[in-house]
């Protein structure tokens, strides 16, 4: 059979399942990467499942989120990590020495192999050929141990790319326009690989810039083929053994095919408040700018920051704006103060923050009240950037670096033209702050360090055949996890306290949810379509749980969330008929009878009990997810050796 790039990947790695598009498959795991933000949590549980060392071939903790530390938590989560990542055979990616995605990418990511992280923008690694998911912790955790990864098998679509990015235009514009023309729910449930003739102008940094920004299409995963480009970012890397070459079979079929021209995109932006809202960067050249910030996993790559040093050099940004940079590595940062171009940037009057997430994720950085401003970042939802009345934008680094000196929303392409940049021929390579882990046999003695900070996992319960519940939250379409679990400075630190971190719970949404939930006792929560969008953090499951969610019920649901509820022990159902969603109100009291039986069939009956109305909704769940589920959630299916 004729295959696709994805197609091999998965035959090669199938543990169980076949390859038909809905069936669940079940994959071999050869590397996983953890940030600090979704890792603690993980770790906690990996330490329930015994198993003294990691059986995969590469193990990364990495530490990027959490890097404010205005208290002791941080700091002394960072001391968990290092000290657990030791005693298991983890790899330990100091504080300051970058991106999880884009570290990885530089330094551990191999063409063909598969790779899961407890980050939903670990695609990334599919810019080198890498079959990468992003998933909650306990699945990551799974992997770890040796077990496998389930996903329901995708379908594939294609998009083939003719001609070549004129000068300006960047891969950011090229994410921007398919997130245009699928939206943010068009990627669920599909693997997106990318060729054609255009692919092959694009280097590996432009590659993982598109495949991270898979993660906002809702995509399964997007990829990349292995070919020239590969092997010379692995040589110049220092690990030409590395490379593989990978592509799709002349005539492998697609489910759908969506050609993109390179050479007539043109600037993109995505306007408030999500990634889908995108329109050309010319049609909002008025727009005045408060905040301008260049970095993240998305666009923080060597060439990247070279193009905006070349941009800012011998110019002073507007006195309007004020201009962060974060590079995305050390490499990164040590590279731009080798070749002068961070003297550039500091010339120009921006603000070099450390080689971490930052602003993406609210940590530090935030917008003034009301105030515009731009990034090129991955995700605009609204509050994430810790300003709520913020406006976000998505832009390249190229607009972002042209802004910054106009102080307004600025073509690129009206710029004067500027040398190429291209790949350097070696980078720099240091890996002296990634930690080895212990030998074994110093191992097993070696101590953890906790905080105070840490407390206990939330006990799960397992479902009974009837489940009696309060509608005590009724949101629309697209709510995303930073609207179920905020992050940003202030609420990261508690990632490892879940009682404590259950106070933010929908705070975007509804500050009183915690507390009315609390109350309810058992509670369901009522959503429109793509509930769940977003990040990985299986907090967004693991807080409602602790607050007694026991189902969610929504029109549709995103991928990693789903995984994450039916992991956490909470059920989720989807309405079989739309007029159900609009009818049901917050405070309803609903019955849901026949669980265990539902769970087979795919179907289920709720009574609305003030009224009587019934009507039916519908899960679709392997046996597995039905076994987890009755169990309450994975760790007690996995204790109970039902999975
Ligand atoms: C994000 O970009 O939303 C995050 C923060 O990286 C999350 C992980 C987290 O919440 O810790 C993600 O993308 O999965
Ligand atoms: Fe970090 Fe932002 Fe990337 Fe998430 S999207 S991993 S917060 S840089």
């Amino acid at each position: 059979m004729a295959m696709t790039i994805a197609q091999k990947i998965i035959q090669a790695h199938l543990v169980d399942g076949v390859m038909e598009t809905g069936k669940e498959i079940a994959l071999r795991i050869d590397q996983t990467l953890t940030q600090d933000a979704t890792g603690t949590m993980a770790y906690l549980e990996f330490e329930t499942m015994g198993i003294p060392q990691v059986k995969t071939e590469v193990s990364v903790a990495y530490v990027d989120h959490n890097t404010l530390q205005c208290g002791f938590e941080n700091a002394d989560d960072h001391r968990y990590l290092q000290t657990v990542a030791a005693k298991h055979g983890v790899r330990f990616s100091r504080p300051g020495n970058g991106i999880c995605h884009q570290v990885h990418l530089e330094r551990f990511g191999k063409p063909g192999k598969t790779l899961i992280g407890s980050d939903s923008h670990t695609p990334t690694g599919g810019g080198l050929g890498m079959l990468a998911f992003g998933a909650g912790g306990m699945d990551v955790v799974v992997a770890m141990g040796g077990g496998a990864y389930y996903i329901t098998m995708p379908k594939l679509y294609k998009v083939n790319l003719t001609g070549a990015l004129r000068p300006w235009v960047s891969a950011k514009d090229v994410s921007l326009e398919l997130l245009r023309i699928l939206s943010v729910k068009g990627g669920v449930g599909v693997i997106v690989e990318w060729g054609g003739p255009g692919a092959m102008t694009l280097s590996v940094p432009e590659r993982a810039t598109i495949t991270n920004m898979g993660a906002e299409l809702g995509a399964t995963t997007s990829i990349f083929p292995s070919d020239e480009q590969t092997r010379k970012f692995l040589a110049a890397q220092g690990r030409e053994e590395d490379y593989v070459p990978l592509a799709s079979d002349p005539d492998a079929k697609y489910d759908r095919v969506i050609d993109i021209d390179l050479s007539s995109l043109k600037p993109m932006i995505a306007c408030p408040h999500s990634p889908d809202n995108v329109v050309t960067v010319e049609s909002l050249r008025d727009v005045a700018v408060d905040q301008v910030c260049i970095g993240s996993c998305t666009n923080s790559s060597f060439t990247d920051m070279l193009k905006v040093a070349a941009i800012l050099k011998g110019k002073t940004v507007a006195p309007n704006v004020s201009l962060s940079i974060s590079p995305g590595s050390r490499q990164v940062l040590t590279m731009l103060a080798d070749c002068g171009a961070l003297a550039d940037i500091l010339a120009s009057g921006a603000r070099v923050l450390e080689c971490a997430c930052g602003p993406c994720i609210g940590m530090g950085f935030s917008p003034n009240s009301g105030g515009v401003s731009l990034r090129t970042f991955n995700r605009n939802f609204l509050g994430r950037s810790g300003t709520k009345d913020a406006q976000v934008y998505l832009v390249s680094p190229e607009t972002a670096a042209a802004s910054a000196l106009t102080g307004f929303i600025t073509d690129p392409t009206t710029l004067p033209s500027m040398a190429p940049v291209t790949l350097p021929e070696h980078f720099h390579i240091d890996d002296s702050a990634v930690i080895q882990p212990l030998p074994p046999q110093e191992a097993e003695k070696a101590q953890v360090l906790r905080g105070p900070n840490i407390k206990e996992f939330p006990k799960s319960k397992p479902f009974a055949d009837t489940l009696e519940a309060e509608v005590v939250l009724k949101v629309g379409d697209n709510i995303t996890t930073d609207h179920i679990m905020p992050a940003g400075a202030k609420i990261l630190p508690y990632r490892s306290n879940i009682p404590k971190l259950s106070e933010f719970c929908f705070e975007v949404c509804d500050p009183q949810f915690p507390a009315r939930a609390k109350a309810a006792g058992e509670g369901i929560v009522v959503g429109g379509s793509n509930y769940g969008q977003g990040s990985s953090r299986e907090h967004a499951a693991l807080v409602p749980m602790y607050l007694g969610i026991r189902c969610v019920m929504a029109k549709s649901f995103a991928r990693i969330h789903v995984a994450n509820l039916i992991n956490a022990g909470i059920l989720p159902v989807t309405f079989v008929n739309p007029e159900d969603y609009d009818a049901l109100s917050q405070g309803a009291k609903l019955k849901l009878t026949g669980i265990a039986k539902g769970m087979e069939t795919g179907e289920m009956t709720v009574v609305d009990e003030a009224t009587g109305r019934t009507f039916p909704v519908a899960c679709q769940l392997s046996s597995r997810q039905q076994k987890i589920l009755m169990a309450g959630g994975l760790l007690n299916a996995t204790r109970e050796g039902l999975v």
